[in-house]
Parts: C-alpha cells; sequence; structure tokens
C-alpha cells in the first residue's frame, strides 16, 4: 500500500487520527458484510444473505432489495438493519 510519504514525519499525530476517521468511516458508510459478500461483488444475493440469515425469506429479500435488482447493495443493507428487516452484522454473533 501507498502511504503519503509527504505527510509522514509532519503531522504524523493527525495522519493517525484521519486515518482513524476515514477507517470508521469507511466500516459505518459500508453495510455490507465481508461475510456476507462471499464472492466479493459488493452486492448481497439472497444466496448469501441466507447463509447469515437462514431464516430470511424470498418475500423479505424483496422488501429490502428496494430497487429490485436481485441484490442487495450497501444501502439497501443499511436500511434494511435501520428497519430491523435484518439483524446488524455486527451485534449478531
Ligand atoms: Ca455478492
Ligand atoms: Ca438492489
Amino acid at each position: 500500500m501507498m502511504d503519503c510519504p509527504t505527510l509522514i514525519g509532519k503531522t504524523v499525530k493527525n495522519v493517525t487520527l484521519v486515518a482513524a476517521l476515514v477507517t470508521s468511516v469507511a466500516f459505518s458508510a459500508n453495510a455490507m458484510s465481508a461475510e456476507i459478500d462471499t464472492d466479493g461483488d459488493g452486492m448481497a444475493s439472497l444466496a448469501e444473505l441466507q447463509v447469515s440469515y437462514p431464516e430470511l425469506t424470498e418475500e423479505v429479500f424483496g422488501d429490502i432489495d428496494t430497487n429490485s435488482d436481485g441484490l442487495v447493495d450497501d444501502e439497501e443493507m443499511a436500511i434494511a438493519v435501520e428497519l430491523g428487516n435484518l439483524a446488524d452484522p455486527e451485534t449478531d454473533s
């Protein structure tokens, strides 16, 4: 990975803070868990979701898949978790 060499040594503390911030933002913006998205396309199919949520029905999946493209993306996933259609993967152990 390429770090930004011009920043190193100048404000290491700030860089660390920014890096931590970026990481946490990236995590919260990305509801899609790598555990769910097993093929890594960034979308969760019904089959992928059913691995983590065995009780998920096609009907509920249809509700989650608000644009009806047959896949659940980050945004749909976040909405589903918010609405309680899916348990939050981070709290579900
Ligand atoms: Ca996938
Ligand atoms: Ca969709």
